[in-house]
């Protein structure tokens, strides 16, 4: 039983083909509106996966299953013909053979389930950047999440037309019902039948077992990054996994910052952070996906694809977050957050002192003196990006936002610096190229272990790396004098004993502001082996109580520990072979001669 079909002939199709094999008791087709949303929580409050919250209006919880809380990069695959295509940084398996495999999970995979049609666009819907998706899942939690996520509805059917372009994206949690059968809060696969694939020679997406995230919500990392990435190298356009923020100075000169930081490391909390210094205003354009594109005038132009959040719950709090907090109060849905007794939710690192009494995100009686967090890692927030009290008013702007600074980073106990700036564009992709960063609960794995993570993209390009640093160089050929000035920065360098040295958020606009200084040639600089540093003369530190042998340590190029780090990054750059760009090997053997 279906309650419609399309205009588009192709999609049709492959609706038909999918209900074939998926074989769905009923399939209906989204049309993105509030009433169909409201159908689906009450649906999913009626058997007990959401539960309505008494403190947040239209918001909702959902608690996972134990072992589908994250990303699974070990069960992500970039499918080609040839493996090099993929490269050593992605997992691998031929078309022909990981299809056979799926195929036979997606076999009768939604019996007792309905199959939903989403169709859906990344970015303004008609926008020369947009990208139509038809995402088909069996999970009402992943239709609700891809309504505040993407923009769905009908009105994308009509820009797709009779034979507009899409991309297709097969969803199945992979936990059919027999007939009679009671159904679980959070069906989903076991690990070792979860597969994220990805086909980019037919710009096609099949994912199996998991309803978690990126896993599950296909228009965010599998379309928005992995495709898209390969499509951005196909076309001459650049998708990374960037935030947008624009900066005001107190004159009112903006400036557009693009940052990459690896999951967990910080893009939220930077989007929508609230400067400490006098005067300037950070405004939100997005917080996790950057399209960007060359316009006539030579500069380079972001939106962002997505229209919601999915953001890291603990830790966020009015202290560190204050904006990611009111853009809570509503219309939201939590998962593995706790629920305490008044029926709001909770998690490590929220105001205020902890619950006397909650329930944790596995169901469980929870107080403080248990030594189980109450919230998971990765527990989430998703919110619409309109919520946001400082979402830039250009956030849907089709055009775009012009990019001024890129920004590097990630997560380093020790070695790196607070902020440094790279000498020239092939400096910056070498600083790019050679991210590293401790790993987080964003996915099911070690956590704490270093990795380089190059662009913050390890996870999410979808062809070879060594040829998506060529890319980046080429962008940067192309740009000449208007490319953005790049920049690599670490929030989270800690002592022996374990505290932070910096202060971090708000006080994160103390390392912005001297970029765009330096932008302005306003903003002076020490030459050191691995990049211009600000002296602690060239950094506003004013209001900030912060030792002086603190910032001396944030700001400390050790060169022994760099010779350290140019062995480990020889070794990253080896497994590259000859598909890595002579450039970055210069600008390697030009770190070497500088640190001497
Ligand atoms: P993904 O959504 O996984 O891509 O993560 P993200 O890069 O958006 O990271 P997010 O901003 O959600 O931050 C992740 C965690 O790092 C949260 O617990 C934050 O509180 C913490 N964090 C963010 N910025 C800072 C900072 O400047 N200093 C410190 N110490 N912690 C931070
Ligand atoms: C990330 O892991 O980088 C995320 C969360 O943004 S997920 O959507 O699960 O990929
Ligand atoms: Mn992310």
């Amino acid at each position: 039983m279906t309650n419609f079909t399309s205009k588009n002939e192709k999609l049709n199709q492959w609706v038909q083909e999918v209900s074939k094999m998926c074989t769905p008791d009923n399939i209906y087709w989204c049309n993105g509106t509030k009433e169909e949303y409201d159908k689906l929580m009450n649906l999913m409050v009626s058997t007990n996966s959401a539960i309505p919250l008494n403190k947040r209006k239209n918001s909702f919880l959902f608690r996972s299953t134990p072992s589908d809380v994250a990303r699974v990069e070990d069960r992500t695959y970039i499918s080609t013909e040839d493996q090099s295509e993929a490269g050593p940084t992605n997992n691998w398996l031929k078309p022909s053979e990981l299809k056979a495999t799926m195929k036979n999970l997606y076999n009768g995979c939604m019996k007792g389930r309905t199959m939903y049609v989403i169709p859906f666009s990344m970015g303004p819907i008609g926008s020369p950047l947009a990208k139509i998706g038809i995402e088909i899942t069996d999970s009402p939690y992943v239709v609700c999440n891809m309504h505040i996520m993407t923009r769905v509805g009908t009105k994308v059917l009509e820009v797709l037309g009779k034979d507009g372009e899409f991309i297709p994206c097969l969803h199945s949690i992979g936990a059919p019902l027999e007939p009679g059968q009671k159904d679980v809060s959070w069906p989903c696969a076991p690990m070792e039948k979860k597969y994220i694939s990805h086909f980019p020679a037919e710009n096609l997406i099949w994912s199996y077992g998991s309803g978690y995230g990126g896993n599950a919500l296909l228009g965010k990392k599998c379309l928005a990054l992995r495709i898209a990435s390969v499509m951005a190298k196909r076309e001459g356009w650049m998708a990374e996994h960037m935030l947008i923020l624009r900066l005001t100075s107190p004159e009112g000169r903006q400036y557009h910052i693009a940052a990459a930081f690896p999951s967990a490391c910080g893009k939220t909390n930077l989007a929508m952070m609230q400067p400490t210094i006098p005067g300037w205003k950070c405004e939100c354009v997005g917080d996790d996906i950057s399209w960007m594109k060359v316009k006539s005038d030579g500069r380079l132009y972001a939106i962002n694809p997505e229209a919601g959040f999915f953001g890291v719950a603990p830790g966020t709090s009015y202290n560190s977050n204050p904006m990611a907090m009111d853009s809570l109060k509503e219309n939201c849905i939590f998962t593995n957050c706790a629920l305490t007794d008044d029926g709001d939710i909770w998690w490590e690192g929220m105001d205020g002192a902890p619950p006397k009494h909650a329930i944790d995100w596995k169901g469980n009686d929870w107080s403080p003196d248990k030594k189980d967090v109450a919230a998971h890692a990765n527990a989430r927030f998703t919110a619409p990006a309109a919520q946001c009290p400082v979402i830039c008013k250009d956030w849907e702007n089709p055009e775009g936002v012009p990019i001024d600074i890129f920004v590097f980073g990630g997560r380093r106990a020790s070695v790196v610096p607070l902020v440094h700036q790279a000498y020239n564009w092939d400096h910056g992709v070498f600083l790019g190229a050679t991210a590293a960063s401790e790993t987080t609960a964003a996915n099911i794995g070690s956590i704490g272990n270093l990795r380089r993570d190059p662009f913050a993209m390890k996870p999410f390009c979808g062809y070879n790396m060594g040829d998506y640093f060529q890319h980046w160089i080429d962008m940067g050929d192309r740009l000449g004098d208007k490319a953005p000035k790049i920049f690599y920065v670490n929030w989270f360098r800690k002592t022996e004993s374990g505290r932070w040295l910096w202060p971090g958020f708000g006080d994160n606009s103390r390392a912005l502001k001297w970029m765009c200084d330096r932008v302005d040639g306003k903003a002076g600089a020490l030459e050191t082996p691995i990049g211009f540093l600000p002296r602690i003369s060239d950094i506003n530190l004013e209001g900030l109580s912060i030792s002086n042998d603190d910032i001396l340590e944030l700001l400390k190029v050790d060169s022994s520990l760099w010779k350290l780090e140019v062995q480990d990054i020889e070794a990253h750059f080896a497994q590259f072979g000859n598909r890595f760009p002579d450039r970055l090997k210069k600008q390697l053997e030009q770190l070497k001669s500088r640190l001497g």
